[in-house]
């Protein structure tokens, strides 16, 4: 490994200071100082079946926002990613294995927090993750790869369910009936979201599609957002999946894998703090996207349990893990928040139609 390694870090002509970092489920991520820093990445060929795609998108995004940053007055070296190229002046490197690895400049002085401390970090937040969205509204969607295919389409979340319980290849469907009853009790949820893009009633958009907070930078000292990472699954979408997968994660009470479920609940301060800075920032949301705000946080918060029941199901094979039973711990504060959700549907309504004043 240290020797592959080696080899990865003299295509970037990058010295040997280098440590595993941050907290993502899916990419292997390490931080290079030589003295300048660096996050070198390698990406997930499980999960992207394209690494390449996957570059083509963010290569293409990035440099669009460069130019509207640098337009606007802002530091493009500090508010997107920038890509460090090979010795060779290619953007990323492929070794002998065909694993791809990429380095960007790392984004210094700037937070990426795995709990939600305050309902300040989640205005912040919305705001840098509404402006992420509106700086795309002009993104020639059409030229986007599907890195994931139907990565938010909870219809066919579904579908790869119930396949994961039929073949139940770890042998753990037994111990998880009531984690699967509670799934396949909201089946006709999953259609919603995706039958009101299929007829016309929300549009698409180009979306990021994985706003969980640490996945935007935050000035530790203004508390304000500085850059919106992990661009890996930019994509046309939907604003109800960035909206309700950033409060499946940020409306949390508690971390994704709390054991203790009593500290877990649905936050309404945090909720209201992340609905006004997104709202704020996007003013062009639709009547029909802003009366299903709510329901798409119960919706990005049961997709994400479903996903993290059916990699425990599948044996974990997709998000990583620390110990055998972290994908079904996560999923069970999913399901706990789904239920928060629920309880409180009406109250999330008002608050949504109190603020957009519609
Ligand atoms: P994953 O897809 O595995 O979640 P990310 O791209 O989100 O990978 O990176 C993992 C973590 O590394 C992020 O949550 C963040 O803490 C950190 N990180 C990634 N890129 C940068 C960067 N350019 N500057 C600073 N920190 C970064
Ligand atoms: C993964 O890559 P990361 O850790 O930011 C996942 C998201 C899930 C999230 C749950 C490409 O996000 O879809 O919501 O874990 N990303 C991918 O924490 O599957
Ligand atoms: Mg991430």
């Amino acid at each position: 490994m240290k020797n592959t390694f080696n080899d990865v870090l003299r295509h970037f002509d990058l010295g040997f200071d280098v440590a595993e970092y941050g907290n993502g489920h899916i990419n292997d991520t390490y931080l290079v100082q030589t003295p300048g820093k660096f996050i070198v990445q390698r990406i997930n060929r499980n999960v992207f079946p394209h690494p390449e795609y996957v570059m083509d998108n963010i290569m293409g995004v990035t440099e669009f926002l460069r130019k509207k940053i640098i337009e606007a007055g802002g530091n493009p070296d500090r508010e997107t990613l920038t890509f460090v190229k090979t010795v060779d002046g290619l953007p990323y490197y492929i070794d002998k294995n065909g694993e791809y690895y990429r380095v960007y400049k790392f984004v210094d002085n700037a937070v990426s927090y795995t709990i939600v401390e305050n309902s300040g970090q989640l205005y912040s937040a919305a705001k840098a993750f509404g402006k992420f969205q509106n700086m795309l509204a002009d993104y020639p969607a059409e030229t986007l790869h599907e890195t994931i295919v139907n990565f938010h389409n909870t219809k066919d979340r579904y579908r790869q369910f119930k396949e994961a319980v039929a073949k139940d290849a770890a042998g753990r469907a037994k111990d998880v009936a009531d984690e699967i009853k509670f799934v396949l009790d909201r089946e006709a949820d999953g259609a919603v979201v995706v039958d009101a893009i299929a007829e016309g009633r929300i549009p698409l958009r180009v979306t990021h599609n994985d706003t969980k907070l640490n996945n935007v930078l935050l000035d530790p000292v203004t508390g304000e957002g500085v850059c919106v990472i992990d661009l890996d699954t930019v994509m046309p979408g939907s604003l109800l999946y960035d909206y309700g997968d950033a409060l499946r994660f940020g409306g949390s009470s508690g971390a994704e894998d709390e054991p203790d479920l009593s500290k877990i609940w649905f936050d309404i301060d945090k909720f209201e703090a992340f609905t006004r800075g997104f709202i704020e920032e996007l003013p062009s949301i639709t009547d029909e996207e802003l009366k299903l705000l709510p329901f798409s946080i119960k919706l990005m918060t049961l997709e994400c349990g479903l996903r993290f029941l059916a990699d425990y199901l599948n044996g974990d094979v997709y998000f990583k893990t620390h110990y055998p039973e972290h994908n079904l711990v996560r999923c069970r504060t999913q399901f706990k928040l789904v239920s928060e959700i629920e309880a409180k549907m009406d109250e999330l309504n008002a608050i949504v139609a109190k603020i957009a004043n519609r």
